[in-house]
C-alpha cells in the first residue's frame, strides 16, 4: 500500500487491512477490491469483516465480460418481438400460475390498484414466470462487472454495494442467490438498486425477498404504481386509420408527446371513450404484416419505466390481454 493511500484509508479504517492481496479472488484487481471494500464500509455502514468474507467468495466470470461486451444484436422488429414472446406456452404457462397462486395475485393487485394481468405479464417477459431466474451467482455477476470491467465499473459497484446492503438487511445469503449476467433479481428481474427501492414485504414475514412469490409480486406491482399506473385504464389501443396529417405526431421517445384531442382533430379513428387531454405516444411499429399504428397511453408510458422499450412495453401489453383473455 502506498503511503498516500494508506494515509487516506487510515482516516476510514485506521488503516487496518481490509483484505490481504493474497485473499483476493482470481480475476479481480486487488486494488479495485481494496478501494470498493472501503467505500463500501464507509457508505453502507456494514461489517467490514463480513463485507470482505462475503467478497472473497465472489468467482471472477470472463464469460460474463463476454457477454456485456457483445455489440448488440439487430434490433427486432414489433412483429418479431411479439412473435418471440406472445407464443402459446407462454400465455399457458402464465394462465396455470394465476391458478396456482390467484388468491396473492388478486390481493396484490386489489392492494396496487394494478390489474393482474399486467403483473403476471411482466413476470411472465422477465422469468417466465419465474422459471429461469437467471443463470450466474449475482454475487459473481456483480462483483466482475464492479470491480473489473472499467467501461461500467462505477455503476456496477454503485449496484454491488447496494446488492450487499440488501441481502443484509434482508437476513439473505447474497452467495447463493441467482440472477441476469447484469445482476437483474428474482421473478421480476429487479436491480439492486430498485430491490432497495420498490421492492415490498407482501407475505409479511419480515423479508423482502425477490425470488417469493408473493414479494415478487407485490413488489412488481408497486413498482407500477409508484410510476403512477392509472387503475382501471388500458395501456394502448390499435388504432384503425391514420391520416398523413397525423402521422407527423408519431413519438420519436418515450414520452407521450400528443394527446388524444389533438389527433382526432386530425382525423385518426379509434380514441372513443378517452378524455381529450389524455397524453398520448403515437406509435408506427413494424407489424408481421407491414405498419402498425398504435395509440401508446399513460400506462403503456408507466410499464416503460420498468424497462425502457416499446417493444417490451407493448410485448406485456399484449401478453396481459392474451392473460385477461384466457383466465376463467
Ligand atoms: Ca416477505
Amino acid at each position: 500500500m502506498n503511503q498516500w493511500r494508506c494515509v487516506r484509508l487510515a482516516l476510514l479504517l485506521g488503516c487496518a487491512p481490509v483484505m490481504a492481496a493474497e485473499e483476493v479472488p482470481a480475476g479481480f484487481p486487488p486494488q479495485a477490491v481494496e478501494s470498493f471494500l472501503a467505500e463500501a464500509a464507509e457508505e453502507t455502514g456494514l461489517p467490514q469483516p463480513w463485507l470482505a468474507a462475503t467478497l472473497q467468495k465472489a468467482t471472477f466470470q470472463p464469460d460474463i465480460i463476454a457477454a456485456i461486451s457483445r455489440p448488440a444484436e439487430r434490433t427486432l422488429t414489433w412483429g418479431q418481438y411479439r412473435a418471440l414472446f406472445l407464443k402459446p406456452d407462454r400465455i399457458e404457462a402464465g394462465l396455470a400460475f394465476y391458478a396456482a397462486h390467484r388468491e396473492t395475485v388478486d390481493a396484490v393487485a386489489e392492494a396496487y390498484g394494478v390489474s393482474w394481468p399486467y403483473v403476471l405479464a411482466i413476470l411472465g417477459i422477465e422469468t417466465r414466470y419465474g422459471k429461469f431466474f437467471g443463470r450466474w451467482r449475482v454475487l459473481d455477476a456483480l462483483a466482475t462487472l464492479g470491480l473489473a470491467y472499467p467501461p461500467r465499473q462505477t455503476f456496477f459497484a454503485g449496484q454491488l454495494r447496494v446488492f450487499l446492503q440488501q441481502m443484509h438487511a434482508e437476513g439473505l445469503d447474497p452467495t447463493d442467490r441467482m440472477g441476469s449476467y447484469a445482476g437483474a433479481m428474482g421473478y421480476g428481474q429487479f436491480i439492486p438498486s430498485s430491490y432497495r427501492d420498490f421492492a415490498v414485504d407482501f407475505d409479511g414475514d419480515g423479508r423482502r425477498d425477490l425470488w417469493a412469490v408473493a414479494d415478487a409480486l407485490g413488489s412488481v406491482a408497486n413498482y407500477l404504481a409508484v410510476h403512477r399506473w392509472t387503475p382501471g385504464a388500458e395501456a394502448a389501443r390499435p388504432l384503425r386509420s391514420v391520416p398523413e396529417a397525423a402521422k407527423a405526431l408519431r413519438a420519436t421517445g418515450l414520452d407521450p408527446s400528443t394527446t388524444v384531442g389533438a389527433l382526432t382533430a386530425l382525423g385518426v379513428d379509434g380514441l372513443a371513450g378517452l378524455e381529450a387531454s389524455t397524453p398520448v405516444a403515437l406509435l408506427e411499429m413494424q407489424g408481421e404484416d407491414g405498419a402498425e399504428w398504435i395509440a401508446g397511453l399513460p400506462n403503456l408510458y408507466v410499464i416503460t419505466r420498468y424497462n425502457r422499450s416499446y417493444l417490451y412495453a407493448l410485448a406485456v401489453n399484449d401478453l396481459a390481454q392474451a392473460l385477461a383473455q384466457g383466465a376463467p
